[in-house]
């Protein structure tokens, strides 16, 4: 476990001084919505008790070092300038540059000196799970950063700005992240709506828990893994070009859907049952090929590949070997959406019974429609199901990582064993014989909706 104490000893034998300030920011578990965000649909996460926490001292110049406690990951330092030139990819020392990037670009002007510090950081959440680890990274940097500067923001622009920030990694995520580990509230669930940000919170329902299970199947953001995530927004642009030249017509409307979040009752001023005809006749079953889509969008193949298709490396995203299922992906999105809105309709009136369901069909819908899921975390959903819980999915970016399980309260110990058995002893001993024994066993714990993330100046 973190300790401040550890950490400042840390801090003062390596740095030779004493850290002034400390700061927290958590992970977060997404109750159900995943691929929703950068749609600009809304979302049900919470933070967590897990988190990134540091020690620090401003330094009188621009520079930034950050030294990992365990060494396991050693030291990242880097100027705070107008243009901070990235490390490779997927080096962990991008996640601070990106937030202090992002700051020095929305800060810039005036010819300002900006002012460094100095930090050591500790962990207790696993990376590469779907508990968002890397904006808790960039918040916490983020956050230190404009203490040491004195630059104040409200928590909802300072959401937005990390959100935004964040994409300097390469990937194209949307903004519920950085918004839930910064608005995080104890016991509660944040319900996130985007354009316009906004955050409301409902008590977690009496009698259940959160019960998070590691598939041990990775999603780390390699460049593959990258690209995999960022394939995800990329055909819903490629949707919502097509859309937005058809559907008015078709629904008799002025309003071009400008991301799939537009397509709502409210906006387009149809039912949804008529959106869905509507979308449904527009978008053909079956994969697309880039000339299909690009002829549907009334684009050329290269103004859609430039207006919606680039990777984080400026390459267009390979056509799939069954094309582009757009018709899938939409259907993800419009369902989900929904099941978000009526998950936050349960949660008010604590039908615990009706969260679960919803999960466990937000789970087949990423399974089938969305395309982020894995055969672990499906068999993972399953044997939960089995296990006794009111509602399991994957959580998160997808393609492996955690599950979350809704469970009784008074059934949680009872539920691990049954995983611990059924998953990590039966199923994943057969499938990944490699995976060790270590690691099953840390796999599966129970999580409590927390605080957002904090920085202050230490008591001396
Ligand atoms: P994780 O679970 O951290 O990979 C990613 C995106 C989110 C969101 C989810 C899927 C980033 C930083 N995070 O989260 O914005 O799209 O996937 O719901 O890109």
């Amino acid at each position: 476990m973190p300790t401040i104490k550890k950490s400042s000893n840390k801090f003062e034998s390596f740095f030779g001084r004493k850290p002034t300030g400390e700061a927290f920011a958590p992970g977060r578990i997404n109750l159900i919505g995943d691929h929703l965000d950068y749609n600009n649909c809304p979302v049900l996460p919470f933070a967590v008790d897990l988190r990134i926490s540091a020690v620090f001292a401003p330094r009188e110049d621009n520079r930034i070092c950050i030294l990992d406690s365990l060494a396991r990951r050693g030291q990242r330092s880097f100027d705070a300038e107008a243009y901070i030139a990235p490390y490779e990819t997927s080096d962990w020392g991008n996640y601070p540059k990106a937030a202090v990037q992002g700051i020095v670009a929305d800060q810039i002007g005036g010819g300002r000196r900006f002012k460094g510090f100095d930090a050591v950081i500790e962990s207790n959440l696993p990376s590469a799970g779907g508990l968002s680890s890397s904006s808790a990274f960039v918040v916490l940097t983020g956050m230190i950063f404009c203490v040491v500067n004195g630059f104040e923001y409200t928590s909802l622009e300072f959401s937005s700005l990390m959100a935004a920030a964040e994409r300097y990694v390469g990937t194209q995520g949307g903004g519920m992240d950085q918004t839930a580990c910064i608005n995080g509230k104890n016991g509660k669930v944040l319900k996130i709506d985007f354009n316009p940000l906004h955050c409301r919170s409902f008590s977690v329902p009496d009698g259940v828990s959160f019960v998070i299970a590691d598939s041990l199947i990775k999603a780390q953001k390699t460049e593959a893994a990258m690209a995999l995530y960022n394939s995800k927004p990329i055909e819903s642009r490629m949707a919502t070009a097509i859309l937005n030249r058809r559907l008015p017509a078709v629904l008799k409307t002025a309003c071009p859907p400008f991301s799939l979040g537009d397509l709502t009752a409210e906006k387009l001023g149809a039912t949804d049952n008529e959106i869905d005809r509507a979308v449904f006749s527009v978008l053909k079953e079956g994969g697309y090929t880039y000339e299909e889509a690009a002829a549907a969008a009334g684009m050329s193949v290269d103004e859609l590949k430039h207006s919606c298709c680039l990777m984080s490396d400026k390459t267009p995203l390979p056509e799939p070997p069954n094309g582009f299922e757009l018709f899938k992906r939409v259907r993800h999105v419009l369902t989900e959406r929904r099941r978000v809105e009526r998950c936050a309709q349960a949660l008010e009136t604590g039908d615990v019974e009706t969260v679960g369901r919803l999960m466990f069909e937000s789970h087949a819908s990423g399974r089938d429609d969305g395309g982020f899921s894995c055969p672990e975390s499906d068999s993972l959903t399953e044997i939960a199901r089995a296990a006794g819980a009111l509602g399991s999915r994957q959580t998160g970016g997808g393609f492996g990582g955690f599950n979350v399980s809704l469970v009784r309260s008074g059934e949680t110990e009872a539920f691990k064993e049954k995983l611990m058995k059924d998953y990590y002893e039966t199923y994943l001993s057969r499938m990944h014989p490699e995976i060790s024994a270590e690691a099953k066993s840390s796999a599966v714990f129970t999580v409590i909706p927390s605080d957002g993330a904090c920085v202050r100046q230490m008591s001396i």
